[in-house]
């Protein structure tokens, strides 16, 4: 009776093992556990067994049953795990897929490619001039005095270096206006330029950045008059903010141009009225003028046959303008904060 128990935990238990689902499962359930399944026949032998044994075997039968049991249940759980990881690796052909997510340009750049494409459509040549450069570049030969308060540890970033006994120190350009003598010196008129780069100031607060972009444009040729800037001005503003906004020019100083402006652009909120945005119904964008003799001179053109003009607007700003942002803090763009990039 002993060996008979046994023989048939050993077979129940290999079948339970080799079960592929569920359904041959409930076979071997039923041949071994139901009604005329070979484990109750077996119990119902026991009465037959000499009563001296009979507690034992009862015993061993009980066991035998629990081991069975057990198998099954531990069985059927393998194998619904199983069916639930198959459903998962299924891959339906017919679903839509899962889009990858996908990033975007920074803002900032987008604005860059829309800028380049307005100028290129009027032959602007788009150029790079270094970020690191000699004073000359960016100060001497644009007509900078020496003690100019721009050439000011405190304004500019100098660099390390011995200074070229040509050209002078070493620093981060604060300005585009640096490409105009690199540009003269590249090709001889006419010239139409279009500078875009990295500059840097030693300031930091809520409306300046101390690495920040800008755009120089500049045009040399012969009868270059400053008709032809405010047309420049007026058909970039058009296409950049819109073809009712308009541009204004008011008198200034820089040192590298003569007349020299600051370049306005009429405010898309009011319509030039005036409002909270824009004070009096205008927002700046920049600087521009008409380009220096002297400038010319150090470009090694000869200012009595070819005059020109110059401009240089802040990209981040003209890009603020345009989707009419109030952005609270200009370092906002140049923390990689994804909340905020995203948006655009
Ligand atoms: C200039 O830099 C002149 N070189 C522009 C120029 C070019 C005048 C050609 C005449 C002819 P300004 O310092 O105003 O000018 O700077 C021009 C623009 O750069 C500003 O209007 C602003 O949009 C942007 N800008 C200047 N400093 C910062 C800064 N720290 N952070 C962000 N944008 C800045």
């Amino acid at each position: 009776m002993e060996e008979n128990l046994l023989s048939i935990k050993n077979a129940a238990l290999s079948l339970i093992l080799d079960a592929k689902d569920d359904k041959m499962l409930e076979e071997i359930k039923l041949q071994f556990l139901g009604r005329s399944g070979q484990l109750t026949l077996a119990i119902k032998e026991i009465t037959k067994v000499p009563v001296e044994e009979r507690k034992e075997i009862g015993i061993l039968a009980n066991e035998v049953k629990q081991t069975i049991e057990e198998a099954l249940n531990e069985q059927e759980k393998i194998l619904s795990k199983k069916r639930k990881q198959i459903i998962f690796e299924r891959i339906d052909v017919t679903n839509p897929s899962v889009k990858p997510p996908l990033g975007h340009l920074h803002l900032v750049t987008q604005a860059i490619e829309e800028i380049s494409a307005i100028f290129s459509k009027i032959g602007f040549e788009r150029v790079r001039y270094p970020e690191v450069e000699w004073d000359w570049y960016s100060f001497g030969a644009l007509n900078f005095p020496q003690n100019h308060p721009a050439r000011d540890e405190w304004e500019t970033f100098f660099i390390k270096e011995s200074p070229h006994e040509k050209y002078g120190a070493m620093l981060l350009t604060p300005h585009t206006s640096s490409g105009q003598i690199r540009e003269m010196e590249r090709k001889k008129p006419p010239i139409r330029m279009l500078n875009i780069a990295k500059t840097y100031r030693r300031q930091s607060d809520i409306s300046h950045v101390p690495m920040f972009h800008q755009f120089e444009g500049l045009v040399v040729d012969k009868d270059i008059a400053i008709t032809h800037l405010k047309g420049t001005l007026d058909y970039f503003v058009r296409s950049f903010f819109g073809k009712d906004r308009k541009s204004r020019i008011r008198p200034y100083h820089f040192q590298f141009t003569e007349p020299s402006f600051e370049v306005d652009v009429s405010c898309g909120v009011c319509n030039g009225k005036g409002c909270k945005v824009c004070k009096a119904g205008w927002l700046e964008l920049g600087g521009a003028g008409m380009v220096h003799p002297n400038v010319l001179r150090a470009g090694k053109i000869d200012p009595n046959e070819y005059s020109g003009f110059a401009f240089g607007f802040g990209p981040e700003r003209c890009m603020m303008m345009k989707e009419g942002l109030k952005i609270e803090d200009l370092r906002i763009l140049y923390s990689n904060n994804l909340d905020f990039l995203e948006q655009f």
